[in-house]
């Protein structure tokens, strides 16, 4: 790649992570008013691996995503308007206010379906990615998925039918050791998630989830390679979550998980990070960030004006887009 691309590519990660970071932070300072009636599981502190990951996908591509999904969206180029009338259950939302926070889609963006099942997402992924492979019609399916996905069966299938296949499927864990309240020692006795596909052929490489350099680096020459049919691969990208498991709280106000752990990994802010890597190389000057925080708080708010003045569904539309009628 051209050292000019490059260049360009960081400073979009950096500016979509900080889009992020300050999208969740909007919902933390609101959600207390209880408008927004839907759980709402939070990604502070994971940006980089959905911004690093994303850069290298297009709108031909597809991402499926799990309840932890507010930043795969906006990474994967969802309106942020879309998104927080959904949140607030709204009419203009992406899913017309029906599916909350963990069901947002736009296929238009390669979004088809957000699943909730801890990896259900995972097998939907594969299954798109047979599709795109009869059809010939290019792109390749991204699936991210916690450390507790990888406890579930539906894991070890998916890998063996996308490897018997040579699928174009990238499966992307976000290793943030806790699965709800429960450490990953506590549940797994190896810690070898980005192993698991080798008993399916699978390669699997691990990376730093909070640099968003090494995330950026390996997704891309993972994609490259599924893009001329190499079949799929896996990655585990090692970060850590700063909220609780759900909703605005943090998880050692709770007693869930001890301070020194958390105020560690907030030492390694991923957004931080790149910002240094950037400030350093001079591709960025703290007033450029300045203006581009402006910018993104401005669309934010936009976003959250959209959302407040849209429209409830009419009692009407209940059964709307629903498989099941009466
Ligand atoms: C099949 C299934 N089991 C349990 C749950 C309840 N649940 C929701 S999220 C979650 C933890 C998921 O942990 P992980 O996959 O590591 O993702 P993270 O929340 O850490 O991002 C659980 C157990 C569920 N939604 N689906
Ligand atoms: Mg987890």
């Amino acid at each position: 790649m051209p050292k000019q691309d490059r260049g360009r590519d960081l400073i979009r990660i950096y500016e979509m992570m900080l889009k992020i970071r300050l999208f969740e932070e909007r919902v933390i300072s609101l959600y207390p008013k209880e408008e927004m009636k839907t759980p709402v599981h939070l990604c502070v502190g994971q940006e980089a691996i959905a911004a690093g990951v994303c850069r290298n996908l297009t709108d031909k591509d597809y991402v499926f995503t799990n309840h932890r999904c507010h930043g795969h969206c906006l990474a994967k180029g969802m309106s942020m308007s879309s998104i927080m009338a959904e949140l607030y259950g709204k009419r203009a939302g992406c899913c017309k206010g029906k599916s909350g926070s963990m069901h947002l889609s736009d296929p238009d963006k390669g979004i088809l379906a957000t699943s909730a099942i801890v990896a259900g997402n995972i097998p939907i992924a594969v299954g798109a990615a047979l599709s795109l492979k009869l059809r010939r019609r290019g792109g390749i399916a991204a699936v991210f998925f916690g450390d507790g996905a990888a406890d579930e069966g539906a894991f070890y299938e998916s890998l063996n039918f996308a490897s018997l296949k040579k699928l174009p499927v990238l499966f992307i864990c976000e290793n943030n050791f806790y699965a709800t309240n429960s450490r990953q020692e506590t549940r797994q006795p190896l810690d070898n998630i980005f192993k698991r596909g080798g008993i399916f052929g699978i390669k699997g490489f691990r990376c730093d989830g909070n640099d968003a350099v090494k995330v950026f680096d390996l997704s891309r020459g993972l994609v490259e390679k599924i893009r001329k049919g190499s079949g799929p691969y896996l990655m585990e990208c090692r970060t850590y979550r700063w909220k609780g498991h759900v909703g605005p709280d943090c998880d050692f106000e709770k007693g869930c998980r001890p301070k020194y752990e958390h105020d560690a990994w907030v030492k390694r802010c991923p957004v931080r990070k790149l910002e240094g890597i950037l400030l350093k190389k001079g591709a960025l000057t703290g007033k450029g960030i300045e203006n581009m925080r402006r910018r993104i708080t401005r669309e934010i708010t936009k976003a959250e004006k959209f959302a407040k003045k849209s429209r409830f569904p009419a009692s009407s539309e209940l059964y709307d887009d629903v498989y099941w009628k009466e």
